[in-house]
């Protein structure tokens, strides 16, 4: 599959099965921290299940991402497999276009409001697929996508990226603003994350990760 961005930090994922059929490109950073020619920052995400196109567009929009994100997914049977598939896809298209990691800052941290709610976010780019998400969400479902999916995207989405993820929303009353603030502070955590040092140094006293 050819893909609309080019060059560093850009990435091609397609990823079929029986459940589900994704095609993910995807661009780290602007143009000035990709080295690319477009500069427009471009979103374009349809999984068939609106609240879940939500928090993926608000996750590539904060995290200064380009994505074009599409699945055509079984949603007649629920909404897991396309959530849960979207998540891994997206997990493996983030490791594939970070590439070795060198020279970044490997660490970051994103707090994140929207409105009365507050989530915090911290990841490691530890090559190590880890999650943990607490973000006490109540309702059965919002929109079209169930709550008890949404940790089950953000852990399948570190997993599959080999990060490290502590998601946790601190407080808010309105499940869309806690789950929303989640997905911003995840995308500020990981901007900071995967900010360049100008060194060509392994963040690592292994020497690898
Ligand atoms: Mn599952």
């Amino acid at each position: 599959m050819s893909s609309i961005f080019e060059g560093p930090r850009t990435a091609t994922v397609q990823r079929k099965t029986n459940e589900t059929d994704i095609k993910i490109q995807l661009r780290l950073g602007s143009l000035q921290e990709s080295g690319t020619s477009s500069t427009e920052q471009v979103i374009d995400i349809a999984t068939g299940i609106g609240f879940l196109d939500h928090m993926y567009h608000a996750l590539a929009k904060h995290a200064r991402w380009s994505l074009v994100l599409t699945c055509a997914g079984d949603i007649h049977i629920d909404d897991h497999h396309t959530a849960e598939d979207t998540a891994i896809a997206l997990g493996q298209a983030f490791k594939q276009a970070l590439g070795a990691v060198r020279g970044i800052r490997r660490f970051g941290t994103g707090f994140a409001p929207l409105d009365e709610a507050l989530s915090r976010a911290v990841v490691d780019i530890s090559g190590r697929g880890y999650a943990t998400i607490d973000l006490g969400l109540r309702r059965e479902m919002i929109g079209q996508l169930s709550c008890e999916m949404i940790p089950h995207v953000l852990e399948s989405f570190a997993t599959a990226a080999g990060i490290t993820l502590h998601v946790d929303c601190l407080k808010g009353n309105n499940d869309h603003h806690r789950a929303e603030s989640a997905f911003k502070a995840l995308a500020v955590a990981i901007r900071e994350a995967i900010e360049t040092t100008g060194s060509n140094d392994v963040p690592s006293t292994k020497g690898v990760l």
